[in-house]
């Protein structure tokens, strides 16, 4: 079994119930076990910054698959999810990207890891900080990598814990009769 870390995103639709439905769809299946997931932030758009603010969290898996495997499965979920995307670093519906697979290095056309951009990513390193802090990334804490980028206006937009579990987001349901 390995130890796998996720960042997922999205700023088109309903990210925080797609980020949910992706994370539901990751666990039900036999070669991942969601163990753990952060709370999620409304980040600026990092990269091209014409367009709407994103919603991004961080997961810590445990699966019995390797890193080009998880990655396919990554992919395969976002396409389950009728992904939608017109450009690189646009806006997108959900976006699944693998960050950190037992530590290891590699490099392929598809596939490098640690995630190449995962260092100057605030809206990766604040949420991941917050559920590993210590992990090792490139041979850097996560937690000091968090230290290094500036964070403003990174704001909270979901505790941690289950929220991924429900069906609909606590915050639309709370406001229900
Ligand atoms: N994803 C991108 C490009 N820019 N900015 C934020 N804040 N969050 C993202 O998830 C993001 C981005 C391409 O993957
Ligand atoms: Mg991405
Ligand atoms: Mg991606």
């Amino acid at each position: 079994m390995s130890q796998a870390w996720i960042g997922l995103g999205g700023n088109l639709g309903d990210p925080l119930r797609q980020m949910a439905e992706a994370l539901r769809r990751l666990d039900a299946g036999p070669d991942v076990s969601v163990e753990i997931v952060s709370p999620v932030y409304r980040t600026p758009p990092w990269g091209k910054t014409d367009q709407p603010d994103f919603l991004n969290c961080c997961a810590g898996l445990i699966t019995s698959l390797d890193a080009d495997s998880l990655l396919t499965l990554c992919l395969a979920t976002e396409r389950a999810l009728h992904r939608e995307r017109n450009e690189r670093w646009g806006p997108r519906t959900i976006d699944i990207d693998l960050l950190d697979h037992d530590g290891s290095r590699m490099r392929t056309d598809s596939l490098e890891l640690p995630h190449p951009r995962l260092t100057q990513r605030a809206f990766v390193l604040v949420p991941l900080a917050e559920i590993a802090p210590d992990l090792q990334i490139a041979g850097r804490r996560v937690q000091h990598l968090r230290a290094l980028v500036e964070t403003g206006g990174i704001d909270l937009f979901q505790p941690g814990g289950d929220w991924w579990r429900q069906d609909e987001p606590s915050v639309s349901r709370s406001t229900r009769a």
